[in-house]
């Protein structure tokens, strides 16, 4: 079900007259896949921890098994699924504009699974794993080398494997940043897809787009950090209301 009035008239227009638009997604994005946002990320018995107690630094170096057990769940329920209609809407923008770039927060790999050419991954990818000392990648056949949990790093002694993601208190890939950064402040559309806008700094990309000029639109069901600073708020969900948009703007 196409939601065609999730995009009134006049912002329509201002969508069609973009020249650079830049989405920034987060885990509402996957949602209609049924991989659950980050916020609610810890159903079933991870329930009581929070995200911030388990994607962290520290909790890996106390804890490695625990860690590596929550995201080998994670990584097994993405690889369960597929990109949802939104993704794939998002593929077909970018065939209508070419300069569309995509800066994910996510970490499921699905806008490129979709098609999108262009994704900045400002968190990492979960289906990488990476020595936890060097930071060199393993492959599958090195991790399938021993059935430890973690198994260990082939590249130093004390290394281990662990996902090739940002954790809280970690810096983000210094050249994704920079050029999420860059883009933002040069782009004159910025649609935020499913954020709840809480982490940063990927969070303060709309608002500096914003105060370089862009538009900057929200999508999301519920209201969000992000909601008071967009110029318009699209109450509606990623794959109900991309859908629309590609068959408005086809119109
Ligand atoms: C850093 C990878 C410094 C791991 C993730 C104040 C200012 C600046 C920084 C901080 C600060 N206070 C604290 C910090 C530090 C911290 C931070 O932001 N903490 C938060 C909790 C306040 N930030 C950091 O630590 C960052 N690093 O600052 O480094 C530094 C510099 C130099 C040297 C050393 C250090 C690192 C942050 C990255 C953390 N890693 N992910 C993993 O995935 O396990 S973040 C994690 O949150 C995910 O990537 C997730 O995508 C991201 C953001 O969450 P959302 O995507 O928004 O998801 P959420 O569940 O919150 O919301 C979902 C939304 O979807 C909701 O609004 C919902 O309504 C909506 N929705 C639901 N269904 C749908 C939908 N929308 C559309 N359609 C639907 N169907």
């Amino acid at each position: 079900m196409n939601d065609l009035s999730a995009w009134p008239g006049e912002v329509l227009e201002k969508i069609q007259a973009a020249q650079r638009p830049l989405i920034l997604s987060g885990a509402g994005m996957s949602a209609e896949s049924g991989i659950p946002t980050f916020r609610d990320a810890l159903t079933g018995h991870w329930a009581r921890y929070r995200p911030e107690e388990l994607a962290t630094p520290e909790a890996f170096a106390q804890h490695p098994r625990r860690v590596w057990n929550w995201y080998e769940e994670r990584r097994r329920a993405i690889r369960a699924t597929r990109p949802n209609v939104g993704h794939h809407a998002l593929a077909a923008l970018e065939r209508r504009w070419p300069t569309l770039v995509i800066v994910t927060q996510n970490v499921d790999g699905f806008h490129q699974l979709a098609g999108s050419s262009s994704v900045i991954e400002l968190h990492g990818n979960i289906q990488r794993s990476v020595c936890s000392i060097t930071g060199e990648r393993l492959s599958d056949e090195q991790l399938l080398a021993s059935d430890q949990k973690p198994p260990p790093s082939p590249y130093a002694r004390e290394g281990l494997a662990r996902p090739d993601v940002v954790w809280f208190g970690e810096a983000l890939p210094a050249a994704a940043l920079e050029r999420a950064l860059s883009l933002a402040s040069r782009c004159d559309l910025l649609l935020a897809i499913g954020t709840s806008g809480v982490v940063q700094p990927a969070a303060s990309l709309p608002l500096l787009a914003r105060d370089a000029g862009a538009l900057f639109l929200e999508l999301n069901p519920e209201a969000t950090a992000l909601s008071p600073h967009a110029q318009h708020v699209v109450r509606s969900t990623a794959a109900v209301a991309l859908p629309a948009l590609v068959e408005r703007l086809a119109a």
